[in-house]
């Protein structure tokens, strides 16, 4: 405890987001950025079986790699790092899980871009809002398709999504993206948010691939609206004010 200040909570609740100090060294940033490549190939081969054109392109030009914990021992670790665990236990409360996580890539001079959305707007849960760490594994700065953050837009509350299929995304029906800004980052910084706060990513024009990698915590057991039943990657990582032990 103690690696976030009362600054940056308040600035959590004020904006809607705030971005951490780094918080891991080059040996564990190196080690995960191996497995993102490790994971980014195998996602490719996968899609080629597949034999679908569009899901070939979206798995090299833009891979959302999800539940990563169940892929790599090394990010089933890395979930429950200090960061996180402290952000859920100041934000959710004493009992937290992991509620979805994903890797995501955009290669040097051809990775996409993500539209605007609120991760809320994908599918709803009771209760409604939860966190997101987005974490630069990689530098991230507006070239390479860092993200961008609509300040204070999770005070709009949940605004209404609609299917997308030529970029395959939830879009909002309606924003204002004047006040936007980038959040550039130094590798092991996590932008923490809202899962209310509007944010995209741009296109990667750089010569610098862009790895990011998104864990999101929930309460325990949460349940999607829709079904009534508990969803997402049900992975305890908080109990009753501790952080439950990596295997
Ligand atoms: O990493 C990105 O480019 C965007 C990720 C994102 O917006 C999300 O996972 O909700």
């Amino acid at each position: 405890m103690g690696l976030i200040s009362d600054k940056e909570a308040a600035q959590f609740h004020e904006l809607g987001y705030f971005v951490t100090e780094p918080m891991w060294g080059d040996a564990e940033l190196g080690e995960v950025s191996r497995e993102f490549d490790r994971l980014h190939a195998e996602a490719i081969v996968a899609a080629e079986k597949g034999g679908d054109a569009n899901a070939i392109r979206l798995a090299k030009l833009r891979p959302f790699i999800g539940q990563a914990h169940t892929k790599s021992d090394a990010l089933k670790r890395f979930v429950k790092s200090d960061i996180y665990v402290e952000a859920c236990a100041k934000f959710i409360g004493p009992d937290a899980d992991l509620y979805y996580n994903q890797v995501v890539i955009k290669p040097p001079e051809e990775g996409m871009s993500f539209a605007w959305h609120q991760d809320s707007g994908y599918a709803q849960t009771r209760p409604l809002e939860y966190l997101t760490c987005w974490t630069a594994i990689s530098r991230t700065f507006v070239d390479n398709g860092c993200i961008w953050v609509l300040p204070k837009s999770h005070k709009l509350g949940l605004i209404e999504h609609r299917r997308d299929e030529k970029i395959q995304s939830m879009v909002p029906v309606k924003y204002d993206e004047s006040t936007a800004i980038p959040v550039e980052m130094k590798p092991g910084q996590v932008a923490v948010f809202s899962s209310l706060t509007m944010h995209k990513s741009g296109p990667n024009i750089s010569k610098e691939v862009r790895k990011g990698y998104v864990p999101q915590y929930h309460v325990p057991q949460v349940i999607r609206t829709d079904t009534g039943k508990p969803w997402g990657d049900l992975f305890p990582v908080l109990r009753g004010g501790k952080p439950v032990p990596r295997e």
